[in-house]
C-alpha cells in the first residue's frame, strides 16, 4: 500500500511517516519545510533539536527503516502537485501540510490571510489534483475538533440528527470555531464532504484533539529520528507547554479560569489512528468524520496534573492564572463521542504520571535551548483597544 504524506517534516507527520513505514506501506513525504521558515520568523524553535529531512532519512535508512521517499513541494502550487499525484499513484493520501497555530491565524490581518490561503488553496488544489490524477485514493485530512467549538450539546462525529418542524434529516454537526486558524478546517471540510458528493470522491476527516507527547517508538530510536517539541506561545500547546515549564521552574500558564475543556490524545496514538483510517479505507463517494482524541481534561486539571508529577520530582512549581489572551468559554458542557476509532480498534493511550514524567525529564534534557522570552502569550483574540482596556481593568 502506497502512502503519501503531504505535511510529514511537521510534529504530527514525521511521526506518522516512520509508524506507517514501520507497518509495511510505502511511504513518500512532500513537504515545503514551511513550518521551519516561519518559526524563523517568529524567532522561535523546537526544544529538541530537529534534525535537516536529508538527515532525518539518511538516519532512518541506516538502521534499517523501510525506505522512505521525500519530495520538496508546496501543496498550494497545483502543478507540481498533480505531477507528484501522477507519479506516485497513492493509495491513500494523508494532509497535514498546514499551518496549524490558531495563535499565528490571530496575530494580525497579514497571518490570517496566509493561513487562510496557505491551508484552504492547499486543501483545494489537493481535491482538484485528486479528481484529476488520483480519484480513487483515500483522502485522510487532519481537520480539529475546534471546529465544532464549545456548543451547549454533546457534539457528534461529524453528523447530528435534526428534526425541524416534522422532518428529520442527518446534517454536518454545526460548527463554532474559535480562530481564523479553526475555521480554515471548517472550510476544509465543507470542500471535501462536497466533492465526496459532486465527484465521488472518498475521504476520511480526522477531527483531532490536542496532542501531546514527543516521542514514538520509531523517533525515540537515534537522536537523529527526534520529533518536534513545541514550547513558545505560537506553537506550543497546552500540556507539552505545561511540562517544559516545570521542567524550568517557569509558572504554569494557565489562560483564565483554565476552567475550559478540551480532547486530547498523545501522539502515540495519533500515528495509530492514522494507520487505522488507512487500512480501512473510506468507500467512494463517502465522507466520513473521525472524532480523534482519547480523553477529556480542562486546562486548570492538566496544569494540577503536571505541577503535581513535577513536585514528585522535587521541582519547584507555580500555577499562574493569566488574563485570557484567547475569546473563548471558560465554564461550558463538553461532551463528546468518538467511537469510530475505538470501533475500528484504537485502544487509548491514557495519560498517566509515567507519561508526564517523561515529557518533564525530556524538557530537562533540553533546558539549555529554553527560551523564556517566547513562552509567555503575546497575541490577543481581542481588538487592541479593547485588549488595552480589559488588561487595564
Ligand atoms: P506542524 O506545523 O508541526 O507540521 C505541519 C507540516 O506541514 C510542516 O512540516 C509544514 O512545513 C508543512 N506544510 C505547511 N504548509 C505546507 C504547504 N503549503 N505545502 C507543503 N507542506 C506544508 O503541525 P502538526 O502539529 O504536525 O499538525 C499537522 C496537522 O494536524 C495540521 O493540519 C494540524 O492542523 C492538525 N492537528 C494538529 C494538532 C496538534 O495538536 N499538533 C491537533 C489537531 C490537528
Ligand atoms: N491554553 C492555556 N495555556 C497555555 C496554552 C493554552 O491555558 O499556555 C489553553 C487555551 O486557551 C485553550 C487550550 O489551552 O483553551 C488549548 O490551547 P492549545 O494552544 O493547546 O491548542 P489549540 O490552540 O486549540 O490548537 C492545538 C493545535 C491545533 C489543533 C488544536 C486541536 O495547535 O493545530 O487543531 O490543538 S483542538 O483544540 O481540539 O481544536
Amino acid at each position: 500500500m502506497k502512502v503519501l504524506i503531504i505535511g510529514g517534516d511537521g510534529y504530527c507527520g514525521w511521526a506518522t511517516a516512520l509508524h506507517l513505514a514501520e507497518a509495511g506501506l510505502d511511504v513518500v513525504i512532500a513537504d515545503n519545510f514551511a513550518r521551519r521558515t516561519w518559526d524563523r520568523q517568529l524567532g522561535v524553535s523546537s526544544l529538541t533539536p530537529i534534525f535537516s529531512m536529508e538527515e532525518r532519512l539518511s538516519h532512518w535508512h541506516a538502521l534499517g527503516g523501510r525506505r522512505i521517499d521525500f519530495v520538496n513541494l508546496d501543496v498550494t502550487e497545483y502543478e507540481p502537485l498533480c505531477a507528484l499525484l501522477a507519479n506516485v499513484a497513492p493509495h491513500a493520501i494523508v494532509h497535514f501540510g498546514q499551518q496549524r497555530s490558531a495563535p499565528y491565524s490571530m496575530i494580525d490581518r497579514d497571518h490570517a490571510v496566509r493561513t487562510l490561503i496557505n491551508n484552504t488553496a492547499g486543501n483545494l488544489n489537493l481535491l482538484w489534483a485528486m479528481r484529476e490524477y488520483a480519484p480513487d485514493a483515500h483522502l485522510v485530512k487532519l481537520g480539529t475538533m475546534g471546529e465544532y467549538g464549545t456548543p451547549n450539546i454533546d457534539i457528534e462525529e461529524g453528523f447530528i440528527e435534526i428534526t425541524h418542524k416534522g422532518r428529520t434529516d442527518k446534517l454536518p454537526f454545526p460548527k463554532q470555531p474559535g480562530s481564523f486558524y479553526h475555521l480554515t478546517k471548517v472550510h476544509d471540510s465543507d470542500q471535501i464532504y462536497f466533492v465526496c458528493r459532486a465527484w465521488g470522491l472518498r475521504a476520511t476527516d480526522l477531527h483531532q484533539g490536542v496532542v501531546y507527547g514527543v516521542h514514538t517508538g520509531q523517533t525515540a530510536q537515534a537522536t537523529q529520528l527526534i520529533n518536534r517539541f513545541d514550547y513558545d506561545h505560537v506553537y506550543g500547546t497546552a500540556l507539552n507547554r505545561f511540562c517544559v515549564q516545570a521542567a524550568i521552574g517557569h509558572s504554569l500558564t494557565v489562560y483564565g479560569s483554565g476552567g475550559q475543556r478540551r480532547s486530547f490524545l498523545n501522539i502515540r496514538d495519533t500515528v495509530r489512528c492514522v494507520e487505522l483510517a488507512v487500512r480501512h479505507p473510506a468507500q467512494p463517494e463517502e465522507y466520513r468524520v473521525f472524532n480523534q482524541f482519547t480523553e477529556i481534561f480542562s486546562v486548570a486539571q492538566l496544569a494540577h496534573q503536571v505541577a503535581r508529577v513535577a513536585s514528585d520530582m522535587g521541582l519547584d512549581v507555580r500555577i499562574e492564572h493569566q488574563e485570557n489572551p484567547r475569546t473563548e468559554k471558560e465554564q461550558h458542557h463538553y461532551h463528546t463521542v468518538n467511537a469510530n476509532l475505538q470501533n475500528l480498534g484504537l485502544e487509548p493511550t491514557l495519560l498517566n504520571d509515567g507519561t508526564l514524567r517523561e515529557l518533564i525529564e525530556t524538557a530537562i534534557a533540553h533546558g539549555d535551548r529554553v527560551d523564556r522570552n517566547v513562552i509567555r502569550p503575546a497575541i490577543s483574540w481581542k481588538p487592541r483597544a479593547k485588549a488595552a482596556s480589559s488588561l487595564s481593568a
